[in-house]
């Protein structure tokens, strides 16, 4: 295989999908040399059978607004590969969803899955729907919906959806409701469920204290630890609300998070009755973070600035795709960030990431650090299959475990020369190997 050659072609094939042909371009750097030892590869096209999604369903989505309008929305699910495990991964409901993302994030979230170890194959679907702006009763009619379509597709052995952005456990509910309706199964189709009808305590915590487990391995091989560090955290859902949970819990002072529309500095740091406030503002009154500023007096900065020329010791993005470019990047290292823990789905681009690695920081992408969310989703079917609830230690020994597991995969994989730990290239190799070999097994097709 040639990278560059089966990313130029992928190109060609699929213009307008740039973050799809980043992904594929990020992965195939880094493993081609492993897949050039394995000659069976190449000889059955492994590389395009593993980069073309098994199959993409397209849907309109139609629904009724308060106000009586009819509004049209598309629907996607993106089904990437099933070699492991049934498909798996989140739907994500913004305005900026188009086919190209979804293909991205499907195709990350297989070498993502592969790494918890757990039986999941890779998938992600979404909708340009954005909840932003829309009362209850639309959230639900749109759910509805969009699982009217999507529910010929999934099941518990088929394909099993779960949040992402803009689809939390409302949203969930909405649509397993939705899903139990027509098929008339129960099924424990879609994680994240609510804890009364077969959701996992901690599934809500698991991608942010998973990032957190992730990122203190990686402080422990520099013999760090959280401590009395000073973070940076972007956004302010689901994954950056848990991320600053763990790190106040252990020590540390977290002084921004985000949203779409700009960022707070709070130097004296976010704690425990300040996190309260955010997770009312953002899961129940559905408001601006620009509102924790006038709150507490702090800065707010809005125009839809982020976070990174702000100075700490680590940096935990939890937004969105490309959220760190070179120039924030420089900021981070030339400010003295020590680590850079993605609990985003590929938040730095590509420039980015040269410069955390050129300067040697402590740098792991989302693939492995934010892979605690669907460990625990996998954890949550495995529960729903035994008719049985886990206790809350037992789920988070669980994780912690996985993440453990991952950090030592990615150490594994991913150690240069001179000692350097290239996560990314760690986490690529161990990911795409299990993959690869399962898909060998199973035959060409
Ligand atoms: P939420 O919808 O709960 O929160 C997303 C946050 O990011 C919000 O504060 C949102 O602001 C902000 N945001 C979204 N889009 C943009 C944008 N284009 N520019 C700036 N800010 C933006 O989503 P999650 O917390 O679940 O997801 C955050 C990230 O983590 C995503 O990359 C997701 O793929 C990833 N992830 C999520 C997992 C999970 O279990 N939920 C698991 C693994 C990864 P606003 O409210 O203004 O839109
Ligand atoms: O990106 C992700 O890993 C998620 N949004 C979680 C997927 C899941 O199935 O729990």
């Amino acid at each position: 295989m040639n990278a560059k050659q089966v990313v130029e072609d992928l190109n060609r094939r699929f213009p307008g999908e740039p973050a799809y042909i980043q992904a594929v371009s990020q992965v195939l750097g880094s493993i081609e040399e492993t897949y050039n030892e394995y000659p069976a590869f190449e000889a059955t096209n492994l590389v395009e059978r593993l980069c073309i999604p098994d199959r993409v369903i397209s849907f309109r989505v139609t629904w009724t607004d308060d106000a009586g309008r009819v509004r049209t929305n598309f629907g996607y699910r993106v089904q990437h590969n099933n070699v492991l495990g049934p498909y798996k991964g989140g739907i994500r409901f913004h305005e900026s969803v188009n086919l190209g993302i979804l293909k991205f994030l499907a195709f990350e979230q297989t070498f993502k899955n592969s790494l918890t170890t757990l039986p999941m194959g890779g998938a992600k679907g979404g909708s340009d729907f954005s909840p932003r702006g829309k009362s209850s009763a639309e959230v639900m009619r749109f759910c509805q919906a969009f699982m009217s379509e999507l529910y010929r597709h999934i099941g518990p052995d088929e394909d099993v959806p779960a949040g992402d952005i803009g689809v939390g456990g409302r949203e969930v509910a909405y649509m397993f409701g939705w899903y139990k309706r027509l098929t008339h199964q129960w099924g424990g189709v879609l994680t994240g469920k609510g804890l009364e009808f077969g959701g996992s305590l901690i599934r809500p915590e698991a991608t942010g204290y998973g990032n957190v487990y992730f990122l203190q391995n990686m402080l422990a091989t520099r013999g760090e630890d959280l401590a009395g560090k000073t973070v940076l955290v972007s956004g302010a859902g689901n994954v950056a609300q848990y991320t600053i949970e763990k790190c106040i819990e252990l020590g540390a002072k977290v002084v921004t998070c985000s949203d779409s529309d700009g960022y707070i500095y709070d130097p004296d740091g976010i704690d425990r009755e300040k996190l309260n406030f955010i997770m009312r503002l953002k899961n129940e009154e559905r408001g601006r973070i620009s509102e924790y500023a006038e709150e507490y007096g702090v800065k707010y900065v809005g125009g839809g600035a982020k976070p990174w020329f702000e100075k700490a010791d680590i940096a935990l993005p939890s937004a969105t795709q490309n959220e760190i470019n070179e120039e924030a990047a420089k900021a981070l290292v030339k400010n003295g960030v020590i680590a850079v823990s993605e609990g985003a789905n590929m938040p730095s681009t590509p420039e980015a990431i040269k410069v955390f690695q050129a300067a040697k920081l402590l740098y792991s992408p989302g693939k492995a650090a934010n892979a605690g969310g669907v460990a625990v989703s996998g954890l949550e079917m495995s529960q729903n299959s035994e008719r049985l609830s886990w206790t809350r230690e037992e789920v988070d020994a669980r994780l912690h475990g996985i993440m453990n597991n991952i950090h030592e995969n990615c150490v594994n994989h991913g150690t240069e020369a001179d000692g350097y730990i290239n996560y990314v290239k760690g986490a690529n190799i161990a990911g795409f190997l299990k993959v690869a070999k399962a898909m060998m097994a199973q035959g060409i097709y």
